[in-house]
C-alpha cells in the first residue's frame, strides 16, 4: 500500500520559496542537485519527483547547505519562505498550472510546510485539494482509519488522499472559504456541488458568539450557499462533529456511523446523504440527494479563499 503520510511534523530553519518550479526546458527536478540545475539556491523545501518529466510522482524534500545550498535571509527575518498559505496564495505569486505545491497552512507554525494538490484551473483555480479518491488507481488507500488518522492525514498526493482535519481547519478558519466537490459515477457521470460557505471548527470546540456555547463537537463543519449540478448532499450534515470508527460524534443514539458503514470518517449525523470517504464499490461511496443518487468511482473537494466576502 502506498502510505506516504503528509510531513506535518517537519521543520525547518529557513524555506525556500521556489518550490514546484521546472526547468525551462520542462524537466522535472528529482534531487536538490537539479533544483540548484534550474536556478533555485535558497536552503528550503522544493517539490521533486521520481522520473522526469512526469510530474505525477511528487514529494517534498529538504535541501540545505550539505547540498550547496545557500542560507538566503530575507529583510523581514522569514529567510526565503513564500508564506504562502494555501493554493490561492501560490497562484497569486504566479502558480498557473495544476500540480503539487508546498504551502504552510498552520497559523501557529508558520514555518511548516505541507505538501498539497493545487487546481489553478477550475473556475479560476486557488484550489487546495483536500480530498481525492479515483478507483482507477492500481493501489487503494484504505479510508477506514482512526480519528488521529483522519486529523493527521493519509495517502498519497498524487493518488487518493485525505489532507487531515487539522488542516483543513486551518485552510478554513478564518477567512471565509468555498468548496468545490466534483464526483463521477459507476455509470461515468460527472458534476459538481459548489458551497460558497465551507468551515470546518478545529479539534476543540470553541463558542461562536452567543450562538453555540462551548461544547463544539470536533471538527464540526458548516457550509452553505450550495449551487450545483448533482444536488445538495452535504446539507443533512450541516454542523455536525466528525466521527471515525473510533470517535462516535453523530447524533444516532444507537450507532457509530462511521463504524456501521463502511468505516471512512466524515461529518455524520444518523447518519449521512453524501459520503466521500466510504469504501470503493461500495454504495457507502455516494453523493445522495432528495432528488440524485449517485455511487461513486471518483471524487474530490477542494477549497479556496472565497473572493466575494473577507
Ligand atoms: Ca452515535
Amino acid at each position: 500500500m502506498k502510505l506516504t503520510y503528509f510531513i506535518l511534523g517537519l521543520l525547518a530553519l529557513v524555506i525556500s520559496d521556489a518550490s514546484g518550479h521546472q526547468a525551462e526546458d520542462g524537466s522535472s527536478p528529482r534531487n536538490c542537485q537539479n533544483i540548484r540545475e534550474n536556478g533555485f539556491v535558497e536552503v528550503g523545501h522544493y517539490v521533486v519527483y521520481n522520473t522526469v518529466n512526469n510530474t505525477n510522482e511528487a514529494t517534498m524534500i529538504y535541501c540545505g547547505e550539505k547540498d550547496g545550498m545557500q542560507l538566503v535571509d530575507k529583510e523581514d527575518g522569514t529567510a526565503g519562505r513564500s508564506g504562502a498559505r494555501n493554493c490561492k496564495e501560490l497562484q497569486d505569486q504566479g502558480m498557473n498550472q495544476d500540480g503539487p505545491n508546498i504551502i504552510y497552512p498552520y497559523p501557529d507554525h508558520p514555518e511548516t510546510p505541507l505538501l498539497v494538490l493545487c487546481d489553478q484551473t477550475t473556475q479560476g483555480g486557488g484550489w487546495t485539494v483536500i480530498l481525492r479518491r479515483d478507483d482507477s488507481y492500481d493501489d487503494l488507500t484504505d479510508f477506514a482509519r482512526t480519528f488521529e488518522e483522519y486529523a493527521a492525514g493519509f495517502g498519497y498526493i498524487n493518488y487518493d488522499f485525505y489532507i487531515g482535519n487539522d488542516v483543513i481547519h486551518a485552510l478554513t478558519n478564518p477567512s471565509q472559504n468555498e468548496l468545490w466537490v466534483t464526483i463521477e459515477d459507476l455509470l461515468g457521470e460527472t458534476g459538481y456541488a459548489h458551497y460558497q460557505y465551507f468551515h470546518v471548527n478545529a479539534r476543540e470546540g470553541y463558542a461562536r458568539e452567543g450562538y453555540y456555547g462551548n461544547n463544539l463537537p470536533p471538527y464540526m463543519m458548516d457550509c452553505g450557499l450550495y449551487e450545483g449540478t448533482i444536488g445538495d448532499g452535504l446539507e443533512y450534515q450541516n454542523g455536525m462533529g466528525f466521527s471515525t470508527l473510533d470517535q462516535d460524534n453523530d447524533v444516532h443514539d444507537d450507532i457509530n456511523c462511521a463504524k456501521t458503514d463502511g468505516g471512512g470518517g466524515w461529518w455524520y449525523r444518523a447518519c449521512y446523504n453524501g459520503l466521500l470517504t466510504g469504501p470503493y464499490g461500495t454504495d457507502y461511496f455516494r453523493w445522495f440527494t432528495e432528488d440524485s443518487y449517485y455511487i461513486l468511482s471518483k471524487a474530490q473537494m477542494m477549497v479556496r479563499p472565497s473572493s466575494t466576502c473577507t
